[in-house]
């Protein structure tokens, strides 16, 4: 798919997800190279900076893309003609990509442990890997039963909720306001993260620190799904993570809206959940307490993952170096 293309789905949210986002756009880089008719590594430099930034410039909040971005980028730094910046290109984008799904693997396999057989699960949103968990235990014959809030205004939890049917997972379908009334009927919350900060603060869909809150109100354990490329190096800096707001009309319509002159319609995307609500945040490299989020960046994705400015400066590779 060519790079614009990419951009718009990931911006229109027709490609979402925080693990989809970065492969997609590792595959837009490549597919980018690939079509490449640049005669010079110069002109193929700025060709893939400007993909890049397009890539980059869709939405803010996940940092899965640019630490996808970023590693792809990475490919080009060493070559010295075309076809090997191209080649270096295919070879991050495909590794990125592969070790993307691996990661997505071995957290439902490390995730579904800390699942107990007759525990029922409260999930916000949609995350690939939070459902991989909870399928993952369901296969290996754990009963469970899961919440599942509605997410507006996005409403993704309407796929969550398919992807549970089909799993043959039992499950029931909240709105989001209804989350505190049965939370003493759940044993784990599990969710997904579109970032966590160095100090473990974990950064998902708008509600789920509310769904945090009730739940160490309630005494109920809070596990987080996230693979390693969805910490952020630059929080060490003191960076915060940008929360995306997007536009009101898809919270009220804009016919409705515009008879209310006095009345803004506020529409953030994420929230924060700090690290003291949470129990686990699972990896694919194991679970962590979030206060070992540190570790995971300084020994698995590396400070010079490209994070911190010229993206053809990183290293790179989820080992970082
Ligand atoms: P996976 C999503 O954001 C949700 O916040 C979800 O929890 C998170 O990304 C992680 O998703 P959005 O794209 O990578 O729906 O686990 O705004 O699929």
């Amino acid at each position: 798919m060519i790079v614009s293309e990419t951009a718009d789905k990931i911006k229109r949210m027709e490609i979402r997800g925080a693990g989809r986002i970065a492969r997609a756009a590792a595959e837009a880089l490549r597919d980018n190279a690939l079509s490449s008719r640049a005669a010079t590594t110069e002109s193929f430099r700025m060709e893939m900076t400007q993909a890049a930034d397009t890539l980059l410039a869709t939405r803010p909040t996940a940092v899965s893309l640019p630490n996808a971005v970023h590693m792809v980028m990475a490919g080009i730094k060493k070559a010295f003609t075309v076809e090997e910046a191209k080649a270096g290109i295919v070879t991050r984008a495909d590794e990125f990509v592969t070790s993307s799904q691996h990661a997505v693997e071995r957290i439902a396999a490390f995730g579904s442990r800390h699942i107990r057989d007759g525990d029922t699960i409260m999930t916000h949103c949609n995350s690939e890997v939070a459902l991989a968990c909870i399928i993952a235990a369901h296969r290996e014959g754990k009963e469970i039963e899961v919440f599942a809030t509605e997410v507006r205004p996005r409403n993704q939890g309407l796929i969550t909720i398919k992807t549970l049917n089909d799993a043959g997972i039992k499950t029931n379908f909240i709105v989001d306001s209804a989350v505190r009334s049965f939370i003493s009927d759940i044993d784990l919350v599990v969710v997904g993260a579109d970032a966590v900060t160095v100090n473990g603060a974990v950064v998902n869909k708008i509600g789920t620190s509310q769904v945090a809150h009730a739940a160490v109100e309630a005494r109920v354990n809070v596990m987080v799904a996230a693979e390693t490329y969805k910490f952020a190096p630059r929080t060490i800096l003191g960076e915060l993570i940008k929360i995306e707001e997007r536009a009101g009309s898809e919270v009220l319509p804009d016919e409705i809206a515009k008879t209310l002159p006095n009345v803004t319609v506020r529409n953030p995307a994420f929230d924060v959940t700090p690290a003291e609500y949470v129990d686990l945040i699972v990896t694919e490299k194991g679970a962590i307490p979030p206060q070992m989020a540190y570790v995971i960046i300084r020994d698995y994705l590396g400070w010079e993952i490209g994070e911190f400015g010229d993206p053809l400066s990183g290293t790179g590779g989820l080992n970082g170096s």
